[in-house]
């Protein structure tokens, strides 16, 4: 054979190897000790003088193209069977990984239903300060020193004159001495009492509303937390007002609905005391206002149904996740 023909019978025979071992039983035939063209390397020598330097070329051109043909060969097999291997052990039918997705706290998604409701009714959201003084967290509210309601606060007080506010009332009474009528504003916010158990954490998160007009009324009061309570729970539940006091308001009420577990109270509110208006810069003889206070994480309990507040505050991601 010529060096033409050995070259064309070993690329066939490299590319029709199955497998690696038939790939080096074509090696060994052709580049081993008694290969082909080994044997046709050894003919040189009796090929004339004269020619064997070309002759000899051609052969090692030949070599070397043959070898690069085998390796690429034996690259192209040995990723077959790892790609058979792979796919003889993956189940394709097998459900995917589910991916876990973080989610908002459900105190955080309550915070948002509330502030959505009343931004879509013309409130303003107004934020302030957790640390307060005296004046604004009490006084301004009609609360006095030694006034019997700063008891039922359960204060933290901080030892120098300030302290850490027990609703945020404060930043409706800031409001009040800063802007004059119509206010119509809802205040969200982290507020502290010294109170542990089962329906009470020491911090918990609170709204308050108010609204300050010419011609506001309790019928104002009325209508504007039954509609909260009915957007809130998206459907028309039950609700009752209580008569109640707070030195704050007058007429007070605290307010139930109707749930799985019977009456629940879920805020207090009433037409805020001409005394009020009128420390902050209102005239009462001019106009008068409603104000409400609810505790959010109470209403995230009774809207999701959970009966222990203080999972809310455990972080254990297996009540979490109920909430993505
Ligand atoms: C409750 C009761 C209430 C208010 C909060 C308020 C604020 C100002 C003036 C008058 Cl600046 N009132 N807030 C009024 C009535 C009730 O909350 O039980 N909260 C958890």
């Amino acid at each position: 054979m010529n060096i033409a023909e050995v070259k064309h019978q070993a690329l066939a025979d490299v590319s029709n190897a199955a497998n690696p071992a038939e790939l080096e039983q074509a090696r060994v035939s052709l580049l081993g000790r008694k290969g082909t063209l080994t044997e046709l390397l050894r003919s040189l020598k009796d090929t004339p003088k004269e020619h064997r330097p070309r002759v000899g070329r051609e052969i090692n051109i030949a070599k070397t193209e043959i070898e690069e043909a085998i390796s690429l060969r034996r690259e192209a097999l040995e990723k077959a069977a790892r790609d058979a291997a792979a796919h003889a052990s993956i189940d394709v039918t097998l459900p995917g990984r589910s991916r876990h997705r973080g989610s908002l706290h459900p105190v955080t998604q309550t915070f948002s239903t509330i502030e959505e409701i009343f931004v879509r009714a013309g409130y303003e959201v107004v934020y302030g300060p957790e640390i307060e003084d005296d004046y604004h967290n009490f006084e301004a509210l009609n609360i006095p020193k030694h006034h019997p309601a700063r008891a039922m606060h359960d204060t933290f007080y901080l030892g120098d004159g300030r302290l850490l506010r027990t609703h945020t009332s404060p930043v409706q009474v800031r409001t009040m001495e800063t802007q004059s009528p119509p206010i119509r504003i809802i205040c969200p916010g982290r507020v502290y009492r010294r109170d542990f158990d089962r329906t009470h954490t020491p911090m918990f998160h609170q709204v308050e509303g108010l609204v300050v007009d010419r011609g506001i009324s309790f019928a104002d009061l009325k209508g504007t937390v039954i509609s909260f309570v009915h957007a809130f729970f998206e459907r028309e539940v039950e609700v009752r007002f209580r008569p109640s006091y707070f030195p704050f308001t007058e007429p007070s009420a605290e307010v139930d609905v109707m749930s799985e577990q019977g009456w629940s109270e879920v805020m207090g509110c009433g037409v805020v005391h001409p005394k009020v208006l009128s420390m902050s810069g209102i005239d009462p003889k001019q106009f008068s206002g409603f104000a409400f206070g609810f505790g959010v994480d109470r209403l995230a309990m009774v809207k999701f149904g959970v009966s222990d507040l203080r999972i809310l505050f455990d972080n254990d991601i297996r009540f979490l996740r109920q909430f993505g």
